[in-house]
Parts: C-alpha cells; sequence; structure tokens
C-alpha cells in the first residue's frame, strides 16, 4: 500500500480504523510510523477503530509521529487541516470496545477548508450504527468508512467500505483491497473505484457429484476448480448431489490437491428405495424405508433414511 501511495504520488492516504487487530505494541507502532515516513509527499491520517481502541495505556496516546501522520486519537470529533490540499479530514477515535451512540448523526463538515473529509468507523449495533441518509447530508466531499472487512459502497459517489486489504478469516470471501479516489472540487467532486489487491482470497466452491462419479473423478473436478479460481487461493470444498452408494470418497486424499482448509461432505447415496424396499419388504430395511414415506429427496429426512440405510446396508454386509 506504501508503495502504491509512492508510485501514484497520493496526497492522502486514510486508515479508517483498526490498522492493528489489537493494542499496538510500541514498535508495531515504530514500525508503521516508519513505513509511513517513508511517503514523505502524502498526507497519513488514522483513527483508532474498535480493536486497536485507545485504552488507559495505550502507546497511542503518548506516540510521537513522523510529521506526515496525523492520528485524530480524541473522543469527539476533530478535524486535521491540510491547507496545502486545502482539506480538513475529520474523524474520532475508539475509546472503547463497543460504542452504541450514532456518534456520526451529527459529525457535520464545519466548512473549515475547500474539501472536507470524514474517516468514520464501525456501522453495526455495538460499533457506532451509521444511518445511511444521515451520513449523506453531513456535507463531506468523501467519507472513508472501516470496520466492515467486505468492500461496499455505502453512499454512490460519497461513502464506501474500503475492506480489510487482505481476508482476514477463512469466511472473508471475496475480493479484498483498498479504494482510491480522486476529489476535484472544481470538476464534480468525487469519484472513487475499489481496486483489488490482495494476494490470495478464500474461496467457497459447491462441487456436485453424481452417480458416476468416482473418487478419481472427483480429485479432477477439485482441481478443476482450483485451477480456474488460482492457485495461489485457499479454499473451502462442499460436495453434494447423490454418489454411486459402494463409492466413498477419500476426503484426506482430496485435502492434499492443493490449498484446501475443509471440506465437508454432504453427498447421498444413490439408492434406488423403491427397488431395495421391494426386495427388503421384510426385513429391518424395509420397515425402516417404510417409516420414511413420503420423504422429499432434498429433505432433512431423505438425509436420515440415506444414512440409515447405508448403515444397514455395512451390517448386513458384515453378517454375510
Ligand atoms: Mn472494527
Amino acid at each position: 500500500m506504501i508503495q502504491v501511495c509512492a508510485d501514484e504520488r497520493a496526497d492522502l492516504l486514510l486508515v479508517a480504523g483498526d490498522l492493528f487487530h489489537r493494542q499496538p505494541l510500541l514498535r508495531e507502532l515504530k514500525e508503521a510510523d516508519s513505513l509511513f515516513a517513508s511517503i514523505p509527499g502524502t498526507q497519513v491520517v488514522l483513527i483508532a477503530g474498535n480493536h486497536d481502541y485507545i485504552r488507559r495505556d495505550s502507546y497511542y496516546r503518548t506516540f510521537r509521529w513522523s510529521s506526515n501522520v496525523h492520528m485524530l486519537a480524541g473522543e469527539k470529533l476533530e478535524a486535521v487541516e491540510l491547507p496545502r490540499l486545502s482539506c480538513a479530514v475529520y474523524g474520532l477515535s475508539y475509546h472503547a470496545r463497543q460504542i452504541s451512540a450514532p456518534l456520526y448523526d451529527e459529525a457535520r463538515a464545519q466548512g473549515r477548508q475547500r474539501t472536507e473529509i470524514l474517516l468514520a468507523h464501525g456501522g453495526d449495533g455495538a460499533h457506532i450504527p451509521i444511518d445511511r441518509e444521515r451520513l449523506a447530508g453531513l456535507g463531506y466531499s468523501y467519507i472513508a468508512l472501516g470496520h466492515i472487512h467486505r468492500p461496499h459502497v455505502l453512499v454512490p459517489s460519497l461513502a464506501a467500505y474500503a475492506g480489510a486489504l487482505e481476508p482476514t478469516d477463512r469466511n472473508d470471501t471475496g475480493p479484498h483491497g483498498y479504494i482510491e479516489g480522486e476529489i476535484s472540487p472544481d470538476e464534480g467532486g468525487c469519484r472513487f473505484s475499489f481496486v483489488p489487491f490482495a494476494s490470495r482470497s478464500y474461496i467457497h466452491c459447491e462441487v456436485e457429484v453424481d452417480r458416476r462419479t468416482t473418487g478419481m473423478r472427483l480429485r479432477e473436478l477439485v482441481e478443476e476448480k482450483i485451477r480456474q479460481n488460482g492457485k495461489e487461493n485457499i479454499y473451502k470444498f462442499l460436495l453434494k448431489g447423490y454418489r454411486d452408494p459402494d463409492i466413498a470418497f477419500d476426503l484426506d486424499a482430496l485435502g492434499r490437491q492443493g490449498n484446501i482448509i475443509a471440506i465437508s461432505d454432504e453427498t447421498r447415496p444413490a439408492y434406488d428405495m423403491e427397488k431395495l424396499y421391494r426386495n427388503n419388504r421384510n426385513n429391518l430395511i424395509g420397515k425402516y424405508i417404510e417409516s420414511f414415506s413420503g420423504a422429499e429427496a432434498d429433505s432433512v429426512e431423505y438425509g436420515a433414511l440415506c444414512e440409515g440405510i447405508a448403515a444397514l446396508m455395512e451390517t448386513r454386509r458384515g453378517e454375510a
């Protein structure tokens, strides 16, 4: 990100909270600051979010940032003015893990500079709930939002969540990156767009099997998905459909195909229930099938029926 700012000669780098996932250590602040100091042509403005909130003993309280770095560390809305850019950036920092007051509802731009930007963090019930309409009426040229990991635009041409630069956990699927924008008060205000930037993504894939799918074929299907979606990414697979009852998939072997963190097998054996019933009318299997009569093909009951049949067949095989 720092390199991008240098290459593009960015005027401003905005960090909308949670730069750190927890209380930053002093050495972590020093590392971050030296990175920021390496782009002296870019003004960096940051706030603390709910994860790196400013605790009583937080190093944020006493840290001395380089001259191009401006932290809005107050609990109440304040602004840093950047006269050379004719710009003021407003914001506040979390001093607690949770804030349920809608602090941004009245966080109006004060007209200190030509271009006014708000840095805001939160948007859910426990982290400064945000009212879109109110946000749109505060008078800012741009509002940089943090907290939600999924990048999205909250108010077109005005307010957007950049999301996390990289996915932060296995369920943080979809693209990740940053928001790049330009504000030109004379030419229609603010334009911005999302730039995918993460070095890898978490991808959840479904693979549909049928009666002809062997273990080998399934392995090919999984490899194909990984090839299509990128080998650099990390996968979670869900197997669905009706498999040949005689075939069992070796999930451990499948899991060695690439960056696979989980495979769940929800396939069901494709029994011919009518035929099974005809042949077993007078034994336990027949009685069992009877007790599920009327279960729909995709229902939980049908799943239980299939599992039960598989167990009964296994037992019978053992007896033989
Ligand atoms: Mn947060």
